[in-house]
């Protein structure tokens, strides 16, 4: 394979925080280089991963422009979102709204439905109480995005937004957490717009290793 240098060194797994930066890195036509790591194989907690984000989790990204390397999946779409131009809010209370929604999904939508996930498929034990909490909590959050997209085409104006790529990647997910989005029509509608776009299509196909039998740790240039 051949390597080629990158500015944008984009380090990886095909999860839903993982694939929120595919989704930017294609929706502004950006030249990368990706880095996926193999999470079931431990790859997140080797020393030289831990130097680029101590937390020891994806995504992370090394911009060797600007010399800047940063964690954490809303942190970089604001990153690459002001270094581009590109899903920019143009007010100053339009990028208030942005922030506010991606920092309700990070802090709320992210955590929840990615516990549910562990007590459904990560654990070999059944836990009822937890299963029933977090498919409660998950619920509700569905119920509070339902209700803002009853009023706004997107989730934090009527401009798509890092916010929405942010929340879509999460809640597109409840087929495998069992959960019943019946109720919620505003969402479904949502998550079928977002997912008609071409630069998600090419981000969600970007977000899978470049070859699932390469043994450890791959690298690939995506353009
Ligand atoms: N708040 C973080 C969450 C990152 C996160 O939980 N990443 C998961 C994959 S979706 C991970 O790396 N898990 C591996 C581990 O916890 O060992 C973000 O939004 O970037």
């Amino acid at each position: 394979m051949t390597q080629i240098t990158r500015n944008l060194v984009f380090y990886t797994a095909d999860t839903p925080n993982g694939q929120k930066v595919s989704i930017f890195l294609e929706e502004a036509g950006l030249v990368y280089e990706q880095i996926d790591l193999d999470l079931a194989k431990g790859d997140q907690h080797q020393p030289a991963f831990l130097n680029i984000n101590p937390n020891g989790k994806i995504p992370a990204l090394v911009d060797r422009e600007e010399g800047l390397t940063l964690f954490e999946s809303g942190a970089i779409l604001s990153y690459l979102s002001s270094k581009t131009g590109c899903l920019l809010p143009s007010t100053a209370a339009e990028n208030l709204a942005v922030q506010q929604w991606l920092f309700f999904q990070v802090g709320g939508i992210g955590p929840m439905l990615g516990q549910l996930w562990w007590f459904l498929h990560g654990t070999e034990t059944v836990n009822d109480q937890a299963l029933k909490r977090y498919q409660a909590q998950s619920l509700r959050l569905y119920g509070v995005v339902e209700r803002r997209l009853s009023e706004s085409t997107f989730i934090a104006s009527e401009n798509y937004s890092i916010a929405d790529i942010a929340a879509f990647t999460w809640l597109r997910t409840w087929e495998e957490l069992k959960l019943d989005i019946t109720p919620y029509p505003h969402v479904k509608r949502w998550l079928a717009a977002i997912a008609a776009r071409p630069a998600v299509q090419a981000g969600l196909q970007a977000s899978r290793p470049a070859s699932s039998a390469a043994d450890s740790r791959m690298t690939s240039t995506k353009e």
